[in-house]
């Protein structure tokens, strides 16, 4: 035997002995400190922490909810983590009863015998599960098993929303992205409490949704997508996939259809629309303001009716989408009329608009919402409208834009946004003028003139949609840039071991290997 073979017996047999033995070192708990967005309260137990084994069972009020935790940590873990049908003693327990805090409120216990989430409704059990697996080992995100060990911090953590609306914009207009696509962002975003998923569903270079009365709509109009790459699609069978794969993590779509500019994909699948009667060809490019449906037809508004009827009885969240920005091919006498006979229109099939914040121009609805994608703080149109406001201001909330000068995706005419601009605002009195009552909340649009695949979405969302979220979410109070970058940087490893495809910002101190 040679001196280097012996040297290697050697050393295994301490790496095995060390390992093995029972006064090695536990691994240490992630802690409550990386959790995004920041809790209401996270008070740690010093000391105590919990260990997922293969004993630990679960038990569920809410089988949806507990189902998709049970199915994460089999998959990681490898362990049975059987559904239990009654709470066990050194296992995980979902379970409904009071907390103060609303439906979204959740209350989180960890013990060294086992973890409890309580909440009012399945909506705060989702939520108290998100934080839940921002507590756990990375690896528990692994989509394949995993070593572990597997320790919680033990302590109470008791959380609850500051605003109702917190969302996420995905335009599958400009390009289109399959069912599954959608599905990987639900995944992703739900992670951080987002509650609301906006689809642009329509625009000038794609329609994408199925209307039985309007068939040519998608098969005509959605053939094509900007810079002539593929155009696409939903059935209304996949639409409502997507509406109940997000509703299954909390999440209502809100479906959007631009009127009456960014409609040439309409025009050109209906040549009745068009006031000269004539088609104009199919778009590809990337221009705004130039299309316009004919508001002085009658057709035009049976036209309206048959799209949001049909969206409506698809859609069971509250909102339908109007659009109505950039409709600069449209008079403002004629937009104006336009847009409130389209909000009757939505509110007579029993839907609340929301229009991108134009929509001011016209007489908004009492109950319609305008979306702010504004550049300025100061809009006293929009801040003296009385009316509840979702703040996108498109130079700290919009995705598409770049982070740097050397960012290869995305647009920069609302400015560059690095992560500290996304995070530096507050949206309860971001709008001079607007009391923070009427903010409904935040939304985090992503518009995809440059981006392509499901990687692109992640390099632009992520970690511009965590700040996002952690502003919508959090009570200000808790808004601190120097300890949200820690936190930010503890998702880093998260995203690795998902897959997630993320922008490596210099401002944040990612852990080594991330
Ligand atoms: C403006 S923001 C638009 C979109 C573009 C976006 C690109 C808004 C309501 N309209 O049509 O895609 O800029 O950043």
């Amino acid at each position: 035997m040679s001196l280097r073979t012996v040297l290697v017996l050697v050393a295994a047999l301490v790496a095995t002995s060390v390992s093995a033995s029972p006064s090695a070192p536990a691994a240490a708990p992630l802690g409550f400190g990386g959790v995004v967005p920041v809790p209401v309260s996270a008070t740690p137990a010093a000391g105590v922490t919990y260990q997922i084994t293969s004993s630990t069972s679960l038990y569920t009020d809410v089988p949806a909810v507990g189902d998709q935790l049970a199915r994460q940590l089999r998959r990681s873990t490898g362990y049975p983590v059987p559904i239990v049908a009654a709470p066990a003693a050194g296992g995980i327990s979902l379970r409904l009863g009071s907390v103060s805090g609303g439906d979204e409120a959740y209350q989180l216990d960890v013990t060294a015998t086992g973890i409890t989430v309580l909440a009012n409704r399945a909506a705060g059990l989702f939520n108290g599960v998100q934080t839940l697996r921002q507590l756990l080992p990375y690896a528990a995100d692994s989509a394949t098993v995993q070593p572990g060990p597997w320790p919680v911090q033990g302590g109470r953590i008791t959380d609850a929303p500051r605003y109702a609306y917190r969302g996420a914009m995905l335009d599958v207009a400009r390009h289109f992205f399959p069912v599954a696509a959608v599905q990987r962002y639900i995944d992703q975003i739900a992670l951080y409490k987002i509650n609301y998923l906006h689809l642009h569903l329509s625009d000038d270079q794609g329609w994408r949704i199925v209307i039985d009365s309007r068939p040519r709509l998608a098969t005509y109009g959605g053939s094509t997508a900007v810079g002539g790459d593929p155009g696409g699609y939903y059935t209304k069978a996949q639409y409502q996939e997507l509406v109940a794969y997000a509703a299954a993590r909390n999440i209502t779509i809100v479906p959007e259809i631009d009127l009456p500019g960014h409609t040439n994909a309409a025009l050109a699948s209906y040549a009745e629309l068009n006031c000269n009667g004539v088609a104009p060809p199919l778009y590809t490019g990337t221009d705004v303001g130039f299309s316009t449906l004919c508001t002085s037809k009658e057709i035009t508004y049976t036209f309206i009716d048959q799209v949001l009827g049909e969206l409506a009885a698809i859609t069971p969240g509250p909102y339908l989408h109007l659009g109505g920005d950039e409709a600069s091919s449209t008079k403002p006498a004629d937009y104006a009329a336009f847009m409130n006979r389209a909000q009757a229109i939505a509110a007579a099939h029993g839907k609340t608009v929301i229009g991108w914040h134009d929509i001011v121009k016209a007489t908004p609805l009492p109950s319609t919402v305008v979306q702010y994608w504004g550049t300025t703080p100061k809009d006293s149109a929009v801040a003296g409208a009385g009316r509840k406001v979702i703040m996108s201001p498109a130079s700290r909330a919009y995705l598409d834009m770049k982070y740097n000068s050397r960012t290869q995706l995305g647009q920069d005419w609302a400015g560059l946004i690095e992560v500290k601009d996304a995070y530096g605002w507050n949206p309860g009195s971001y709008l001079t003028g607007l009391p923070s009552q009427q903010v409904l909340g935040v939304e985090a649009p992503l518009w995809t003139e440059t981006i392509r695949t499901s990687a692109d979405i992640e390099y632009m969302a992520f970690p511009r949609l965590p700040a996002l979220a952690e502003l919508a979410w959090s009570p200000y109070g808790k808004h601190d840039w120097t300890a949200f970058k820690k936190r930010l940087g503890a998702q880093g490893p998260r995203w690795r071991v998902m897959g997630v495809n993320y922008y490596h910002s210099g401002q944040i101190a990612w852990p080594a290997g991330s």
